[in-house]
């Protein structure tokens, strides 16, 4: 079927970017396993000279992403971090970032062990408010650099009003709608130039690939990327692929469930008596529950909350008393999952600026699955008991 802009996201979500098989008709996009493709003449192909290039496979994915974000162009790469290191090449030594004071921990170890070392300069503020940005903002101010929800602590963060910061400046925008997915945000809508993702977390939602994505609707930034894709090689292969072409299948089915029971988690979290505070976009005293509900169209299934006393001990209690939900990094998967971000997915960050975003001993980041809500709730009890 061809790609078509007045369908709804399901339909997309489904269809776009794929038809039947030319040879066979079957229905389902083939693993194209080639490494390369044979020529007719020197110079003379179908489109497709080199799998590092270029691979029906994940154009079929990078073509269905594009249509659940509603932008132009898509690009596959080997992870979300692979997806982030093209973005940050297309600056240049001197150059400086502004970023959400609350970012994956990953993301911040890359910007300040990798490319501060080339002469990239990267500013963190809290952007809870957007006007925090202007007084960071100089003439080699290059980028504005957004998590929201942000990871851990779901701040939401306004892009509308980012957007308008940087287009005043000549800045590019890029979110990282990893936590929302395309289901629940869609960044360039509202004005962002380039949205990231890793699609290791609801994008392929089973937890069984690691990859990134970069969406844009600017042509020139699609090639430049895509330069630095064949250029740089972190191009993911067909079989990841077509695991993630296969998890979008389902990606508005499984959102809905995600909500659905992060929010009667997060309720119970909140009426709990041993625990302290709970992050979670939707409640109506969310610092920024407003624009939530403006720019997203539910709260997603990402949340974290403290204990009483922030214990780091009682923390870990509770994280190795799980039975339903598993103690891992990662997210986004229909199986829940539960991380200590002090000292899993933010242990790179220095514990002072841990702490100033709020990630403290005994902040404890739930990714809510698919599963039965009743046995998700039970389990957090018997846990926290
Ligand atoms: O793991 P990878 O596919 O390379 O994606 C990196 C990444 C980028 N952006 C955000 C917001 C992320 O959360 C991640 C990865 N995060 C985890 C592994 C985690 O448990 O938070």
């Amino acid at each position: 079927m061809s790609n078509n802009e007045q369908h709804g996201f399901g339909t997309k979500a489904i269809h776009a970017g794929q038809q039947p098989d030319p040879t066979t008709g079957a229905i389902m996009t083939p693993i194209y396993q080639t490494s390369t493709y044979v020529q007719e003449s020197p110079g003379v192909h179908k489109g497709y000279a080199y799998a590092r290039g270029k691979n029906p496979t994940r154009i079929a994915l990078e073509q269905c992403l594009a249509a659940l974000e509603g932008a132009k162009h898509g690009l596959c790469f080997a992870s979300g971090m692979g997806a982030a290191d093209s973005i940050i090449k297309l600056l240049r030594p001197g150059d400086e970032v502004i970023c959400t004071d609350d970012l994956y921990g990953g993301s911040y170890r890359m910007f300040e062990r990798v490319f501060a070392h080339f002469g990239i300069k990267f500013h963190y503020v809290n952007m809870q408010s957007a006007e925090n940005i202007r007084p960071l903002i100089n003439a080699n101010t290059k980028m504005l650099w957004v998590e929201t929800p942000t990871n851990p602590t779901m701040k939401i963060i306004d892009i509308a009003a980012c957007a308008a910061i940087a287009k005043a400046h000549n800045i590019l925008l890029v979110v990282d709608n990893t936590f929302a997915s395309p289901y629940l945000q869609n960044p360039l809508a509202l004005g962002a130039d380039i949205v990231m993702h890793s699609a290791t977390k609801y994008l392929g939602g089973h937890s069984d690939v690691v990859m990134g994505a970069i969406v844009t609707n600017d042509d020139k930034l699609h090639e430049q990327l895509a330069f630095l894709l064949n250029s740089c090689g972190a191009n993911p292969g067909p079989m990841d692929s077509f695991l993630v072409l296969r998890g979008l299948k389902t990606l508005h089915v499984r959102m809905e469930r995600h909500c659905s029971n992060g929010r009667a988690i997060a309720e119970f979290l909140r009426t709990h008596p041993k625990v302290d505070k709970v992050y979670w976009p939707g409640f109506t005293d969310h610092p920024n529950h407003e624009v939530a509900k403006k720019q997203m169209r539910d709260f997603g299934g990402m949340i974290s909350f403290t204990l009483k006393g922030d214990s780091f001990e009682e923390a870990s209690r509770v994280a190795s008393a799980v039975k339903v939900f598993s103690l891992a990094e990662s997210l986004g998967g229909v199986e829940s999952l539960l991380g200590h971000p002090a000292t899993m997915t933010h242990a790179s960050i220095p514990k002072p600026e841990r702490e100033r975003a709020g990630i403290t001993d005994s902040l404890i980041r739930l990714s809510v699955g698919i599963e039965d809500i009743d046995d998700l709730i039970a389990d957090l009890k018997q846990a926290l008991a």
